[in-house]
């Protein structure tokens, strides 16, 4: 499960036109990507910082995962995504070391990528992501 890099850091924000011209000046660039993920019910906006990206993360559903983020906490960091060669078996090793699952088995996410969650009551509070190609 050993992670290459940080693929991206998700940002929750309430509104992502909003946020954007914040983030095109802190980074000095522009955004590359918009896109929605229905599974997921997020709307997302991908910047690329080295070979990290960040990832804004606005709701399109109350009930979703980040619309209860923002309820509950409001914006700020969401979760840390790490590239793994393979997150079907990254998952599998965490499992193994007795982390708890969101998802047992990848599911597609934004950009195509494989992704599978960590619980975050046992990842010291940090939601954690694994994500291949
Ligand atoms: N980081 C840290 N803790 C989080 C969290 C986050 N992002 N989201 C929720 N939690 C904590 C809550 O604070 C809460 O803690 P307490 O019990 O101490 O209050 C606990 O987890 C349960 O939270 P909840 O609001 O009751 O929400 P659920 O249990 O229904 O869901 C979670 C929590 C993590 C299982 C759910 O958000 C999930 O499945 N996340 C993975 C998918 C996801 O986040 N997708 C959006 C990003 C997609 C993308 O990158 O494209």
């Amino acid at each position: 499960m050993k992670p290459t890099h940080i693929e991206h850091l998700g940002i929750a924000v309430k509104n992502l036109e909003e946020s954007l011209p914040f983030y095109e000046k802190l980074l000095g660039t522009s955004c590359y990507a918009l896109e929605e993920v229905k599974d997921q019910k997020v709307r997302t906006a991908f910047f690329m910082v080295g070979q990290t990206k960040i990832e804004l993360l606005e709701s399109t559903d109350p009930e979703g995962p980040v619309g209860k983020f923002l309820e509950k906490k409001g914006e700020g960091i969401h979760h840390i995504a790490f590239a793994v060669e393979n997150a079907g078996d990254a998952l599998k090793d965490a499992e193994a070391q007795g982390l708890s699952l969101i998802d047992k088995v990848p599911r597609k996410g934004a950009e195509d990528l494989n992704i599978g969650f960590l619980h975050p009551k046992s990842t010291h509070g940090v939601l954690i992501e694994f994500c291949s190609k």
